[in-house]
């Protein structure tokens, strides 16, 4: 038995400045897990709710004291006793506390912090590693980085539609040799946006934000810093795009490039630069609830490319059903904050991977420096990793931690490699 003996929330701020949650979970008067909670910019409609103060004469109305005080005063007294041991029964005390379905009274970011500062805690009373914590007796495999060296949509203010221009390092033996060549290939980038003049400040994932003549131009840099940088394209290193397309979506059609685009359109511009460019994986190439257009979309293609759901699923175990039954996609973005339990993201997890989708965890445009994501990353053994570019501390905790983990399991560390990509 590990039972919690106190809960604290403060307010901390994430990446880009702004308020966030904070949450420590102590069991036995010893052990104390903390956790941040992320927040994103470019949020899907069907996500639970962050609750924010909205007092305009605070950090700008996204103040989060309503959630601290909601874990403080109504959860902390319904939790205190409870044995950590047993995550979906703390994460049920929660959710019933809360009685909403979309946790809009007490706040998905209250929520989180309760739920993850718990599982952290319940981990070290074990005195045992997060991700082999969450793993149990399965095998620990690495994932593979999506690395988002190119930033545009609404992370830049630099008018790309594209919201992330990603590398993913996959032909390699090792995390930590794609580690490498992702740090090698993003300074590389710096030099080659710089002998044309382009900025090279960035936007809020780390990755260069220049201003492009078209979304093309983008892929066309990541493939000449890849081979400058000295690697094999489309063997060692793939490109992979988050397309954010929610934010392009007004009334039924998609503002692309100064054009109104169908769906229909749109996908066959992803198809065709799929011919011209080695990309793995493209995730919300339409709109959240443009479900026609993902199911034509991954008719056609789904057998050779990686089709990701992010604001289509938002870690929600009913739309990722519904995403199942009509083939709407067949891989799935993991975001704990856009459910707001462990729990519920775990079983997520499992549902995807029992219909064999695959599974890429995922940061949010506003971090902390909490590193969760990598363990659980190794722990749920997921195929992919997302976050974000090799710059700014807040992302590159994360494959800190997971060169932590892979020296921790030594020789025996399985990297995901190519088969990330491949469909059973
Ligand atoms: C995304 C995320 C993370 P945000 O769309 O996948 O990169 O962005 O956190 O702003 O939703
Ligand atoms: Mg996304």
């Amino acid at each position: 038995m590990a039972k919690i003996t106190k809960v604290l929330a403060r307010q901390i701020l994430d990446s880009r400045g702004f308020p966030t949650v904070e949450v420590e979970v102590t069991v036995d008067n010893q052990f104390t897990g903390r956790a941040g909670v992320p927040s994103g910019a470019s949020t899907g409609a069907h996500e639970a709710i962050e609750l924010r103060d909205g007092d305009p004469k605070r950090f700008h109305g996204k103040g989060v004291s309503k959630a601290i005080s909601n874990v403080n005063t109504v959860l902390a007294p319904k939790v205190l006793g409870v044995d950590v041991s047993d995550p979906a029964k703390l994460d049920k005390i929660l959710l019933e506390a809360d009685g909403t379905p979309n946790k809009s009274r007490l706040g998905a970011n209250a929520i989180l912090g309760v739920s993850l500062a718990a599982l952290k805690a319940a981990a070290l009373s074990q005195r045992t590693p997060l991700y082999r914590y969450v793993a149990g007796d399965r095998e620990l495999r690495l994932p593979v980085p999506l690395m988002n060296v190119l930033n545009g949509g609404a992370h830049a203010d630099n008018g790309l539609n594209v919201q992330e221009f990603m590398i993913a390092p996959a032909g390699f033996a090792t995390f930590s040799d794609a580690l490498r060549a992702g740090s090698e290939i993003f300074h590389t980038l710096k030099k080659v946006l710089s002998a044309k003049s382009l900025v090279t400040s960035v936007g809020d994932e780390g990755g260069f934000a220049p201003k492009l003549a078209s979304n093309e131009m983008a892929l066309e840099l990541l493939s000449t810093a890849v081979e400058k940088a000295g690697y094999k394209l489309g063997e060692q290193v793939m490109l992979a795009l988050d397309v954010a397309a929610n934010e392009l979506f007004d009334s039924g059609t998609y503002m692309w490039e100064g054009q109104k685009l169908t769906g229909q359109e749109l996908g066959e511009i992803y198809n065709k630069w799929s011919k011209k460019f080695p990309i793995a994986s493209i995730e919300d190439g339409f709109a959240e609830d443009d479900w026609g257009s993902w199911q034509a979309f991954t008719a056609a293609h789904g057998k050779r490319l990686q089709i990701v759901g992010d604001d289509l699923f938002v870690t929600n175990r009913l739309r990722l059903e519904k995403g199942i039954e009509s083939r709407a996609a067949n891989s799935i973005l993991i975001k704990l904050n856009q459910i707001g339990t462990y729990s519920e993201t775990k079983d997520v997890v499992e549902l995807a991977h029992s219909a064999g989708f695959h599974t890429v965890i995922s940061h949010r445009s506003g971090e902390t420096e909490d590193v969760t994501i990598a363990d659980l990353s190794v722990g749920f053994h997921c195929e992919q990793i997302k976050t974000g570019s090799l710059c700014r501390s807040e992302r590159i905790a994360k494959y800190n931690q997971l060169l932590r983990i892979e020296a921790e399991i030594g020789p025996k560390v399985q990297f995901w490699g190519t088969d990330a990509f491949r469909f059973r």
